[in-house]
Parts: C-alpha cells; structure tokens; sequence
C-alpha cells in the first residue's frame, strides 16, 4: 500500500477501467470486458442482471473471448470475474433456455460449453479472482470455486441448486467443491441444495474473505495488486501444481508446459535447437548433471 502512495500512481480504493470490445471490434452483449489503465488488472463482468446474471451459451462463448484475450495480453497479470449488481454474482445456467440437449439460444441445438469455460478457467496462468455479491448458485456457484480465490461481500450467497430443478454438474462441481469444502459437506451442499451466507461459506473454505458489500471491489483490487507485486513466473508455476492433482494428466501437462516454457529460456536448451539448425552434432558436455 505505502508502494502506491509514494509512487502516486491510482488510488487504492478505485481503478480507471477501460472497456474492450471483442475480436472484431464488436460490443459484447451479455459481457462487460475492462481493463484497469497501466495496471494489469483484467474484469469480466456477466451483464444479465434482469435473470440475476444467469449464463446462456452465448454469455459464455463471450467469456470465453474475454478470458482468451486476458490470457493472450501479456500486461495482464489477474483477472476478475464478477456480475453486474448486487442481487448476483451468477445464477448458473439459463433455465428458460435449457433444452434436451444442453442450453440452446442462437443455435437450434443445445450446449454445455460453460464445461469448456471451467476449464479455461483452470488452466489460465493467471490467477482469477471470483468477486461475489449476491447469489453464486448452481453453474454460477460452480464458476466461483474453480476461480483461484473468491471474494465474497456480506450480502453473498452460495450453493447448489441441480436437485431442485432437475440438474447436476457431476464434474468440477462435485470433485473441487469436495477438497474446497470435505467430502461430507460437499455431500450435504449438493443431497439438500441449502444456500449458505457469506460467513458460513468462510467458514466452511468456501471463500478467502468477507467484506461488507460496499467494499467488495477495494478488497478485490487490493488482493489483486498485492498479487501483481510478485513473481508471474511463480505464481504461474503454483497455479498449475496446485491443480495438477486434480486435473490429472490435463493439469500434469499445464505444469510440465511451464518446464519446457523455462527451460526454453536456457543456454542447453538452445544448444539443441542451435545444433539442429546449424546441421552439427548438438554439445551438451558443458551442463552440469545438477544433483
Ligand atoms: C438466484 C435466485 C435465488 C434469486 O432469487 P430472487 O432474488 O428472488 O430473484 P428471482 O425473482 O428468482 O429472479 C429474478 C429474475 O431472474 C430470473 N432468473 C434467475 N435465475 C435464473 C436462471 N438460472 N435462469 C433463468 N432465469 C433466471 C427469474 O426467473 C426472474 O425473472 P422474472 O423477473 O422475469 O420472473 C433465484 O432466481 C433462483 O433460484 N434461480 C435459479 C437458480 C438455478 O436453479 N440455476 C440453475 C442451476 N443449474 C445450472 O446452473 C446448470 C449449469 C450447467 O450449465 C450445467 C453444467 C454442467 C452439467 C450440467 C449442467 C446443467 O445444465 O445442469
């Protein structure tokens, strides 16, 4: 913080936020995608307040722009994701929509492509941060816990809601909320659907922070620069060993793409690539067999 005031550079509590368009220059409709000006900061916000930010597929093929663009700039280091409002971060899927064959809107046929947007999520090496207010239910909760860290207002609600109107996500939303939260209560939030306030989602692990609602986005962006100050290397690296277990060999390979990444970088590592080009026989003799 005392970094910020001696260097004089934006205040601690607001960010100046400029808005993006997706690739073809086009608004997003159901997004609002914003950058904070010379800070690395990226926001994402679902704008479908009237359905309580609820997703249909097209939301999430535009966050799914929005989220590639933050992984492709490089003077992006974090990003957010939040809904527009108070009354919600997410509501899940748009029930109106939802066919035989998934959510169906601009497309006669139906999706599930926020499956795809989870793992987007998982495998972005940046940190994503879920910022709450409202409810986060069902798919909604679900995007929320495969952020890296949720911060939650006091007004915030959580759960799952598939076995009261007829759904589940037998993915990601039973096997992270189980080491987010343990097995049993995992099992009590999805066989009983209960909603739980911000203070009982602390507790249970569910959340990193509390914070009264009208501080949620100065808490959210203090995280956030906090985080900026370190290592994009080593938080990327942590990243990907702290959901490689989980994510098998999907998540073995992200931590293994940042080996070859660094090791790119190096003098042997160029050797070869060298020795290839130059139609010579490649000389590692010089690299130590480190113990
Ligand atoms: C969020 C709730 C608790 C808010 O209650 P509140 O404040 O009383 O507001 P309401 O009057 O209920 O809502 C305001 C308006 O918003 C509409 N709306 C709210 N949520 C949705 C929604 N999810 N879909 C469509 N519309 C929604 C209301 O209808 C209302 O509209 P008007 O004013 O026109 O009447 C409360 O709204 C609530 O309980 N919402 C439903 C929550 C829910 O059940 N969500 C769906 C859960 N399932 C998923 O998310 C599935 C996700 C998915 O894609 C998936 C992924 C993997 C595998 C399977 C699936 C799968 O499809 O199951």
């Amino acid at each position: 913080d005392s970094y910020h005031r001696i260097h004089g550079d934006v205040p601690l509590n607001k960010a100046e936020w400029r808005s993006c368009c997706d690739r073809s220059g086009r608004e997003f409709t159901d997004i609002i995608y914003e950058k904070a000006v010379g800070e690395g900061i990226a926001k994402i916000t679902i704008n479908r307040p009237e359905r309580r930010n609820a997703f249909r597929p097209h939301t999430v093929k535009e966050l799914m722009h929005a989220f590639d663009n933050a992984r492709d700039d490089i003077s992006v280091g974090v990003v957010i994701l939040t809904g527009k409002g108070t009354e919600a971060f997410c509501s899940g899927g748009d029930q109106a929509l939802r066919s035989s064959t998934g959510y169906a809107d601009y497309d006669s046929f139906g999706r599930l492509n926020v499956l795809d947007l989870q793992v987007q999520i998982r495998r972005l090496p940046k940190p994503v941060l879920a910022m709450v207010a409202g409810y986060a239910v069902g798919g909604g909760h679900i995007l929320h816990m495969v952020c890296d860290l949720t911060i939650a207002a006091d007004n915030a609600v959580f759960g799952q809601t598939g076995p009261k109107v007829g759904s589940f996500d037998a993915g990601y939303g039973c096997s992270i909320m189980s080491r987010l939260v343990g097995p049993k209560k995992a099992r009590e939030m999805w066989f009983l659907s209960r909603f739980y306030s911000a203070q009982e989602a602390e507790k249970m692990g569910l959340v990193n922070m509390v914070v009264p609602l009208a501080k949620l986005q100065e808490e959210t962006l203090k995280w956030c620069r906090e985080i900026l100050r370190n290592s994009p290397t080593a938080i990327r690296v942590c990243k990907a060993a702290l959901n490689a277990v989980d994510d098998g060999h999907a998540g073995l390979q992200e931590l293994a793409g940042n080996a070859t990444l660094l090791f790119y970088g190096t003098e042997e590592g160029n050797e070869g690539k060298m020795a290839y080009l130059q139609r010579r026989r490649p000389d590692f003799s010089k690299f130590p067999r480190l113990p």
